[in-house]
């Protein structure tokens, strides 16, 4: 069967139709359709069974009202969302956002990228993702435990360790876990791994705090080990401030680079002499405890602060790791003038297209955010294969197994992202890797 030209064009308006305004949801599915619609050209098994189509429709969308008390005695109201997306490979797998930005686009977005990193994993995930428009900034312990409580208070019907299995994402950490953890064990009276990022004491896994960051890094080193290059010296400027950011520095440091830049949603540091062992707990405990804003680092060391995103400042690596579209196709031709030849995403997808593009087209190495931040629910993945078998692993061998899902995520991309010219395009590769073992699935099943 031969496919026309235009056949990504045809394909990316019918996704538009069927899903108006969603813009968010057009731009990942874009980016991936780009790569597979090529590779399937001359594999009529996956069109004639319309695998890719049916991969753009989420299994099933809920939407449901949360009502909350604030600390005043007001009633708020808010809206929650979980997106199963596709559980061809395995349960429904991925975050919970709390922001005011999440809509029913951003969560389709995210669940849609879940499902290619999860199976890139090569662990037994599907992909979904889901969150609510509330804004935990400013609120109460009280008033975050009451908002949870009654998220999960109508998500437990939807969710369980063989269906659906939640975990954190912005705004979500372990404070909130926790409360709709407790929840879901009040309202069910059962004991299971619903939801990973949990307590270490009650279930959780250690090293899954620091698994997204660290993935990110390890992404990063075999990259550059790939093409010949290391991390010593290397200059790395980092967005976010949150969980990602705060262990992506560290490996950072550890594998001898400097941090320069980190940000959150007010403006950037500059730190021109890195963000040294010492810095980067004040971070953390301005950030994460405090939930300060990040202007208060330059205040204390002494450091620049600017409004805005640290893409303007000359760095060799670029490390996203705040949110989506935090890149745009200026931002990236800046980097690439500043000299960045690497960059590896954190956040899910923080690179617009015409920034991707750039990238691609100046040659530098570029880790797209399905395969580089795919260490967070790589170990979601172990903690759920530890509380299902109820022991848990020691820190050095999930260490050891987190740096080892990362490599063969790696060379899994680098092998199907294998050019002509020798250089490799991840984000090819990543796309083609992920599809593979859930369409084969999908085809496997026939037409469900
Ligand atoms: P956190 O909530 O811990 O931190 C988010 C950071 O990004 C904060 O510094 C926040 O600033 C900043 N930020 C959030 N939204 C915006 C925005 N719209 N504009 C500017 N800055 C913003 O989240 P995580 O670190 O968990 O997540 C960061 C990214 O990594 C997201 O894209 C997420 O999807 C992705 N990710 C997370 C994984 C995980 O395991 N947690 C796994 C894989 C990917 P402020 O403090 O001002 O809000
Ligand atoms: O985007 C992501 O991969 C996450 N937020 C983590 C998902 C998970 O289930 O650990």
């Amino acid at each position: 069967m031969t496919v026309r030209a235009d056949s990504l064009e045809r394909f990316i308006a019918g996704v538009q139709t069927r899903n108006p305004g969603e813009t968010e949801f057009h731009q990942a599915v874009q980016e991936v359709a780009a790569s597979i619609i090529p590779y399937i050209q001359d594999k009529p098994q996956y069109q004639e069974m319309q695998i890719l189509e049916r991969m753009a429709e989420p299994d099933r969308t809920i939407i449901f009202r949360v009502c909350w008390e604030d600390d005043n005695g007001n009633i708020r109201v808010n809206r929650g969302y979980r997106v199963q997306f596709n559980n061809s490979i395995g349960p429904y797998k991925g975050g919970i956002r709390f922001h005011p930005t999440v809509t029913s686009s951003v969560l389709k977005f995210l669940g849609f990228e879940q499902t290619f990193k999860n199976s890139l994993t090569g662990l037994p995930m599907g992909g979904g993702k889901g969150g609510s428009d509330f804004n935990p900034k400013g609120k109460s312990n009280n008033e975050v435990m009451r908002f949870c409580q009654s998220f999960m208070t109508e998500l437990h019907r939807h969710i369980g360790e063989d269906t659906d299995v939640p975990a954190g994402d912005i705004g979500v950490g372990a404070r909130e876990i926790g409360y709709m953890f407790g929840q879901y064990k009040r309202l069910r009276n059962e004991f299971v791994g619903v939801l990973t990022g949990k307590g270490l004491e009650f279930g959780g896994s250690l090293i899954r705090t620091e698994a997204t960051g660290y993935g990110t890094i390890y992404m990063l080193e075999n990259m550059l080990q790939h093409a010949g290059n290391g991390m010593e010296g290397k200059r790395v400027a980092i967005s976010g401030s949150g969980n990602v950011a705060t262990y992506a520095a560290e490996k950072v440091r550890q594998l001898g680079g400097s941090v320069i830049t980190m940000s959150d949603s007010s403006g950037f540091i500059y730190d021109p002499d890195g963000i040294d062992r010492h810095k980067l707990a004040y971070m953390v405990e301005l950030k994460q405890v405090r939930r300060g804003r990040i202007k208060d680092y330059a205040d204390e060391f002494g450091v620049e602060f600017h409004e805005g995103r640290p893409w303007n400042v000359a760095c060799d690596i670029a490390v996203p790791c705040a949110t989506q579209n935090e890149i745009s196709s200026d931002e990236a031709k800046l980097l690439l003038s500043n000299g960045c030849m690497a960059v590896s995403e954190g956040a899910n997808m923080p690179t617009e297209l015409g920034g991707i593009k750039a990238f691609q087209e100046a040659g530098i190495l570029f880790g797209p955010s399905k395969a580089a931040n795919a260490g967070g629910v790589a170990v979601s993945g172990l903690e759920m294969s530890q509380n299902s078998s109820r022991i848990s692993w020691e820190e050095d061998e999930l260490q050891e197994l987190l740096k080892n899902i990362m490599k063969k995520i790696h060379d899994n991309c680098a092998d199907y992202g294998a050019t002509s010219n020798g250089r490799v395009d991840y984000l090819a590769g990543a796309n083609i890797a992920g599809f593979v073992k859930v369409a084969d699935a999908m085809l496997a099943y026939g037409v469900v």
